[in-house]
């Protein structure tokens, strides 16, 4: 591991002190959630014991205060045990920080305190079945009624749907605005009109539920609303500014996770005589790996370092991180099976399961597709 000179004592004992929990207590149980498709309770039940829940958080709504580079050095060690409850444990953000930007005094106070210790969880839902990658066109309808909005239609793979105290829904005030028509709300579980839909069965991050959600003439309080009609859209991008870098900082623990379990098998494994990291091939691989899940932690470590210094505007510096670090660990945990052989395509070594969940880095939270088109933009402008 790298010296990282410029953590301070407090974001180096976090990251100690997630790790020892993360590699004694978490990464035994990954392969069970992950064969189970069980809910990560007990990994989750762990962190927020530890207080890692309000790192986000400012102490006046509960939290710790600990800045966006603390949620990465995390975040990173948590995925490096179980990518499942490392997203599980990075959707209280995407759903928190909302409220903590956009919301009023009194959401503020009603919401925070208990996603900061963990009590209620959070989830954030903006796809749609048509509208993914092409978010401004969501179609999920919301009229006004007096003091109340009437929500309909329906929402795509919601991560932690089913298990969230609170869920930023976005829905549109008027279809024929676009992206200015479209305003968020804060939904809970009990309002009449919502429903958990299917739970999807997935290729990774199996023990984080995935689900759809029905709204049908879903009664939600005008207090309920966060921010101001049309605002939803611009909130969800400049949320999502914010959580990508930590996204990526998912991708890194899960690169750094089969760059860990592929250097120690190199060691072990011989054939032809001798262990098979003698070979200059693997060498070779081995070094690129390397290189690439370093570059991957330093461009996140950057962009959280802006975010701690109040940068407010990193759209770029986000889209780049997010996306190496999620092709980077689909690459590495791809080359970590290749590595493994015959024996890492089995269930037998964790790097299979490496690259089942690599995979979804690079679609959820923008695809790398997308990341793209966002860095295009900043060097052309809009042709
Ligand atoms: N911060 C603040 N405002 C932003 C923004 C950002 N990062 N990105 C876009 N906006 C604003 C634009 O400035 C524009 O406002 P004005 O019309 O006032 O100028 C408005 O939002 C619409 O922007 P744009 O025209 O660029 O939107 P597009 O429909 O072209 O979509 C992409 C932009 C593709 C980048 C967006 O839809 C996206 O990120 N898609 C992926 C969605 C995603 O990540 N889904 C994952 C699910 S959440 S787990």
């Amino acid at each position: 591991m790298h010296q990282l000179y410029y953590l301070t004592d407090e974001q180096r004992a976090v990251r100690d002190l997630v790790r020892q929990v993360a590699r004694d207590k978490i990464a035994p149980l990954a392969a069970r959630v992950d064969e189970t498709e069980a809910f990560p309770e007990e990994s989750i039940r762990l962190l927020a014991q530890q207080g890692l829940y309000g790192i986000w958080v400012p102490e006046a709504y509960g939290g710790t205060d600990m800045g966006w580079l603390a949620l990465s050095l995390v975040t990173e060690e948590i995925a490096w045990a179980c990518a499942a409850t490392a997203t599980q444990y990075l959707v209280q953000p995407l759903g928190g920080l909302p409220i903590l930007r956009w919301g009023t005094e009194a959401q503020k106070r009603r919401y925070l305190p208990r996603l900061a210790s963990g009590e209620i969880l959070a989830a954030f839902s903006l796809s749609e079945p048509g509208s993914g990658s092409d978010a401004a066109s969501l179609s999920t309808t919301a009229v006004r009624q007096g003091d109340r909005y009437v929500l309909n239609g329906s929402k795509q793979w919601c991560s932690n749907g089913d298990h969230a105290g609170v869920i930023v829904v976005f829905a549109t005030v008027d279809k024929s605005k676009g992206a200015k028509g479209i305003t968020a709300f804060l939904v809970e579980p009990g309002m009449p009109g919502f429903a958990v839909g299917k739970k999807e069965k997935k290729m990774g991050i199996r023990g984080s539920p995935t689900v759809a959600l029905h709204f049908t003439d879903c009664a939600v309080p005008v207090e309920n609303r966060l921010g101001a009609e049309g605002e939803g859209f611009g909130i969800a991008m400049r949320t999502l500014d914010f959580t990508r870098p930590p996204t990526g900082a998912m991708a890194l623990g899960i690169a750094q996770a089969s760059l860990d379990a592929a250097t120690e098998y190199a060691r072990q494994r011989k054939q032809f005589g001798q262990p098979i990291g003698a070979f200059q091939g693997i060498q070779f691989m081995l070094a690129d790996m390397a290189v690439a899940v370093h570059a991957s932690r330093l461009m996140i470590h950057h962009v959280a370092s802006l975010q701690d210094r109040g940068a407010d505007v990193t759209t770029l510096e986000s889209s780049m991180a997010k996306c190496f670090a999620a092709d980077t660990a689909m690459r590495v945990a791809t080359d970590a099976v290749q590595i493994f052989g015959g024996y890492g395509y089995t269930r037998e070594y964790p790097v299979e399961r490496f690259m089942r969940d690599a995979k979804i880095m690079q679609i959820y939270e923008g695809t790398s597709q997308i990341q793209r088109v966002v860095i295009a933009q900043h060097l052309l402008g809009r042709l």
